[in-house]
């Protein structure tokens, strides 16, 4: 435990993806937090053996808690209050805003790690100064390496690249133009949908020189966002003043449906394959409640299926960490009034959305002492 007075700790990288979510959030929310590199003695020593495996970011707190994922940071502070909560009370937003999330925090895995990799002779300077200055020249070789091993499994290969670069720049084209109306994605402030976003569109995106250049260019509005989730506070100056509150009524902003049209066109087949793989694992293996997802903490995966991404056939990896994030739209619906959730439920069809929400299954996916486990019925 570090001493009382001292704030969170942060331990994270400045080039990581997930690292940058929690961030981002800390000081959005005015949290006081400092961030530590892994290479710090403590994470060997204290986190890494609470945590089990090698992964950011992890969030220390004052009183000695150890928080791995950037969900359960999120939810932490979120359930302690901070100011500006990024759960909508409205249901669809909620659930609009738990989709974004996914979709920017694992769907745009393909757009991350293909923008970092694939021009890895343009910008490798930048990349070892990243690397290398977390963990040393001979680390940072062996995690570029492992990292760059990640992009057949997760979609990346020579015939998908032009639709990601295609999802690229027509997914800028439509975020930029919303920015021009409201600051966040659901009005005057971040919800949890942003933070989904911000990951990758600040960490690899916004930062590397490749696709940082395209964003620049592009979609200046997009770039002002990703600066605006990365300063403290809410950061908002060419907008008329207003109270920090999402879009009234429940409501998604007309200028916000275009997303919700892409990221249907992107997320499926590839999300019911995935879902129909760990249907027919679990029938098959049949895990009991509380066990682990997989049997060593570091895999990530269950298995390989094949689907397709803008009709191109791919064989990706499957997390069951998606049903753990998407969960949390399901739950949403299951609360409802049955007039509340046929609207809800019916704006959702209209965007072809709904098989996002993973409904009616006998298990679902939580989390014990920082690793997924299963949740049986
Ligand atoms: N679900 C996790 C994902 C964290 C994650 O994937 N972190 C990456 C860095 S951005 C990592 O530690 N990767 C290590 C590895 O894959 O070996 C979260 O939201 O915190």
């Amino acid at each position: 435990m570090h001493t009382d007075n001292t704030p969170y700790i942060l331990y994270g990288a400045p080039h990581s993806l997930y690292t940058g979510k929690a961030r981002c959030y800390l000081r959005n929310q005015g949290i006081p937090y400092m961030e530590r590199a892994t290479t710090h003695p403590d994470f060997a020593a204290r986190i890494l053996p609470q945590i089990g495996r090698g992964i950011i970011p992890v969030l220390e707190t004052p009183d000695g808690q150890v928080i791995q994922d950037t969900v359960d940071i999120i939810d932490y502070f979120e359930k302690r209050g901070v100011p500006y909560p990024v759960y909508p009370d409205g249901p669809l937003q909620r659930v609009i805003a738990v989709i974004v999330e996914y979709y920017g925090g694992q769907s745009m895995l393909k757009h991350a790690m293909h923008y970092r990799w694939s021009y890895l002779e343009q910008q490798e300077n930048f990349l070892v100064h990243a690397f290398a200055s977390g963990s040393g020249a001979a680390m940072a070789e062996k995690i570029m390496g492992r990292m760059q091993a990640y992009l057949p499994r997760l979609g990346v290969t020579e015939q998908s690249i032009p639709e990601i670069e295609a999802s690229y720049e027509a997914l800028l084209a439509i975020l930029d133009a919303h920015f021009e109306q409201m600051p966040y994605l659901l009005g005057d402030r971040p919800c949890i949908g942003d933070y989904g976003l911000i990951g990758t569109l600040f960490a690899h995106l916004g930062r590397d020189p490749v696709p940082a250049q395209i964003m620049k260019l592009q979609a200046p509005r997009v770039y002002r966002w990703v600066e605006r989730m990365t300063a403290p506070g809410l950061d908002v100056v060419e907008y008329p003043e207003r109270d920090a509150h999402f879009w009234p009524g429940d409501a998604i902003p007309p200028t916000l449906e275009p997303l919700l049209e892409h990221i249907a066109s992107e997320i499926f087949p590839e999300l019911s394959d995935k879902l129909a793989f760990i249907a027919e694992w679990v029938a098959r293996t049949r895990p009991a409640d509380g066990e682990p997802v997989t049997e060593k903490p570091q895999q990530r995966q269950l298995g390989m299926v094949n689907t397709t991404f803008k009709g191109i056939p791919l064989e990706v990896g499957v997390e069951p960490y998606l049903l753990f994030l998407l969960q949390r739209a399901a739950d949403v619906l299951a609360e409802l009034a049955p007039t509340e959730s046929e609207r809800v439920e019916a704006y959702l069809e209209r965007f072809g959305l709904m098989a996002a929400v993973p409904q009616g299954l006998a298990y679902s996916v939580a989390r014990r002492n920082n690793i997924e486990v299963w949740a049986v019925k």
